[in-house]
């Protein structure tokens, strides 16, 4: 008797363990289905729902030019890329002590973006080229957004950048992959602590910038992606334009960005 009470309590026990055990490897199987099938940030499967809420790094958010002339929020790129020593953080990441008095409030949508960490702030600290400055269109920290030309032609770029001193004031422009010479060193001099509106090209001759000099041309009319990178780390950047009048000059927060239809 005693010995069948205890065969049936090892049957009993087995029979758990054996149960436990098949729970345990569908568990384990789920855990793998889910990590083949990740949701990533840059899904493009994601719903209408989704893109209305995050405008930001949506692929589908295209700005388009009417007019001759078209304007984007700096926060509402779609892409970045070569963030390994420096990365744009929209300006609600940044903590409020290293944010400049009134850079949101004034700031077009009161939002802006910003390079960091920003390690060269005095002329007197280490230039670390390639980490800290570079001269390089593309080699740091490039920013993307796509945009819908309806008109082919010369397009000059506007930037609306703040600056608190001499080593956070550049940046570069290109397109589709590629960095013009007028795309290089755009310089602000002006307008230290304030936002400002600028399209100049540094030159050895001309430390503050040239201007007429950065534009972009379009030979092919339809979606192009404009790309920023960076020159100076701690670059505050709020909002550009691009328009075909070489006279034109924005004010205040500048035209609204237009998205496509
Ligand atoms: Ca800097
Ligand atoms: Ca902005």
């Amino acid at each position: 008797m005693l010995l069948r009470k205890l065969l049936f309590s090892v049957f009993i026990i087995l029979t758990i363990f054996s149960v436990s055990c098949s729970d345990k490897d569908e568990v384990v199987d789920l855990l793998l289905e889910e990590e083949e099938e990740p949701i990533s940030e840059g899904d493009t499967t994601s719903t209408k729902e989704d893109e209305v809420e995050l405008p930001v790094k949506s692929d589908t958010l295209i700005f388009e030019e009417k007019n001759g002339i078209v304007a984007a929020e700096a926060e509402h790129f779609y892409k970045q890329e070569k963030t390994d020593l420096r990365e744009w953080f929209v300006s609600d990441k940044i903590n409020k002590n290293d944010l400049p008095d009134n850079s949101l409030e004034t700031a077009s949508n009161n939002k802006f973006i910003q390079i960091l960490p920003d390690t060269r702030v005095t002329h007197a600290d280490e230039l670390k080229v390639g980490v800290n400055f570079t001269n390089t269109p593309g080699e740091l920290a490039i920013i993307s957004y796509k945009v819908k030309f309806n008109k082919t032609g010369r397009y000059y770029v506007w930037v609306r950048a703040l600056s608190t001193g001499s080593e956070d004031n550049g940046i570069h422009v290109g397109m589709d992959g590629k960095w013009p010479e007028s795309g290089k060193r755009m310089q602000w001099c002006e307008g230290r602590k304030k936002w400002t509106w600028t399209s100049k090209q540094r030159t050895i001759e001309e430390h503050c910038g040239i201007p007429y000099a950065i534009y972009l041309d379009v030979e092919t009319a339809g979606v192009h992606d404009v790309h920023f990178s960076m020159r100076e780390d701690g670059f505050r950047f709020d909002k550009f334009l691009l328009t075909q009048d070489s006279l034109y000059v924005p004010i205040g927060n500048g035209i609204d960005e237009v998205v496509e239809d």
